[in-house]
């Protein structure tokens, strides 16, 4: 009997005993004299075949109180050393270690588990030029016609402008693609919550870039419609963010920034 026929008897559930993953015994049910009236077993030969999703137990590794607190207390001061890096070594990343953090970034949650995100990671130079002259192309426009005096003057402290020479120098551009809807097997089908997943999982990449020991930048250049025929990406794409990824150039300056007071960014009720 398949799974979804006995779902949708009203019997409460007394026992489920778990097999292994995929199979499990279900006892619905017992009368009077304790005897059961149903009992279900549930073996599925062919994972498709299912509607309904499988559960399996979660395998959560347990901290006591102290090892918590040293675990968060280490894990911030690794994210407090995190800074935007706009000057680049030449130093090759290994493929391995962007596959590790790649792993680590489409391992994020995203709505109905629909994974809305493509990660293109560009490491020839041809590339990297073409997409570095583009930006420029825009930043340009940006700096002298679109961004309003006040951003400007938000910017000036900053000492940006429109030359981006780390999209050439950084060993490694990742650019972030957020998918509006899914479109494969050639049926367009609607992804949700597509702003939260993406900005979580690029959270969970810059994230994983600190904790290898590499460093990166949060680029959004502004139109970012060109990375999308550079990069030949199908319709349903639309660039979210560009990060170039690599190690600090000897030397490489840092703006010093204040954070806003923790009582002004946390409430706690
Ligand atoms: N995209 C431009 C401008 C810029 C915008 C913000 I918000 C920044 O934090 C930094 C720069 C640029 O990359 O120069």
């Amino acid at each position: 009997m398949r799974f979804e026929e006995y779902a949708s008897y009203s019997f409460n559930v007394l026992y489920l005993l778990e097999i292994n993953e995929h199979s499990f015994v279900k006892i619905q049910s017992l009368d009077s004299y304790q005897t059961i009236l149903l009992c279900y077993c549930y073996i599925c030969a062919d994972e498709n075949e299912d509607i309904f999703m499988k559960f399996k137990r979660y395998n959560y590794k347990k901290k006591n109180d102290r090892e918590i607190l040293e675990h968060s207390h280490n894990f911030m001061q690794l994210m407090l050393n995190r800074r935007s890096i706009r000057d680049f070594s030449s130093k090759e990343v290994s493929d391995k270690v962007i596959e590790n953090i790649l792993k680590t970034a489409i391992s994020s949650p995203s709505g109905a588990n629909k994974q809305p995100w493509s990660f293109v990671v560009v490491k020839s130079r041809d590339l990297k030029k073409k997409i570095r002259i583009a930006a420029e192309q825009e930043e340009k426009k940006f700096y002298e016609q679109r961004a309003t005096d006040e951003w400007l003057d938000d910017l000036n402290k900053f000492g940006t402008n429109w030359e981006k020479p780390f999209l050439e120098d950084a060993p490694a551009l990742i650019i972030i693609f957020r998918q509006s809807y899914d479109n494969s097997g050639g049926k367009k089908r609607k992804n949700y919550y597509v702003n939260e997943s993406v900005g979580i999982a690029s959270g969970f990449l810059i994230t994983a870039i600190q904790n290898a020991g590499l460093v990166c930048l949060t680029h959004t250049p502004s139109p970012m419609g060109f990375l999308e025929k550079i990069l030949k990406r199908p319709k349903n794409e639309k660039a979210y963010l560009l990060i170039p990824i690599g190690f600090p150039k000897k030397d490489a300056q840092v703006p010093v920034l204040d954070k806003k007071p923790y009582n002004e960014s946390v409430k706690v009720l």
